[in-house]
């Protein structure tokens, strides 16, 4: 079933010089990537995205982080992409991700792990919306 995901290379991944090499690991798989910009959001922005986690003990941190530097965003797309990509991602814990995922190899730390995809569907949705406009997407 064709379906589009929400990424996001995160500002450790940035400031680390991993664009290129992330973006390549998702075309490697075959994932088609139909919409892409570098962003910097603000802190509200940041807070505004991961709502669903206003109640964990990390919410500060974490929305901290995600406005400390520019990211980028990507709508990815093809089949089951969504369970695809998580598992091209790995682990949320970098220490726990299998060999070969992107977190294994590029990230540091459970906070600071270098990317975001979407868990489900509804997620999904709302993410993509929160990023981008239908002009912003190709079809
Ligand atoms: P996911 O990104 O693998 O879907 P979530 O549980 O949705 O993981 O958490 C969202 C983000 O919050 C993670 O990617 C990570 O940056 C951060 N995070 C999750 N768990 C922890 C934690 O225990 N300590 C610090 N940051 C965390
Ligand atoms: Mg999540």
């Amino acid at each position: 079933m064709r379906q589009q995901t929400l990424a996001i290379i995160k500002p450790d991944a940035v400031s680390r010089n991993l664009i290129g090499k992330i973006v390549e690991r998702i075309e490697a798989e075959g994932i088609k990537i139909v919409a892409m910009k570098m962003i910097k959001m603000t802190k509200e922005q940041a807070k505004g995205f991961y709502y669903v986690h206003k109640e964990k003990p990390f919410y500060e941190s974490l929305t901290d982080f995600m406005s400390s530097g520019p990211c980028v965003v990507m709508v990815l797309e093809g089949d089951d992409v969504i369970n695809r990509y998580r598992k091209l991602m790995g682990a949320t814990d970098p220490a726990k991700a299998e060999t070969g995922t992107i977190r294994k190899e590029f990230a540091t730390d459970v906070e600071k792990n270098a990317v975001h995809g979407s868990d489900s569907p509804e997620s999904a949705e709302f993410e993509i919306r929160y990023f981008f406009s239908q002009l912003e997407i190709i079809n």
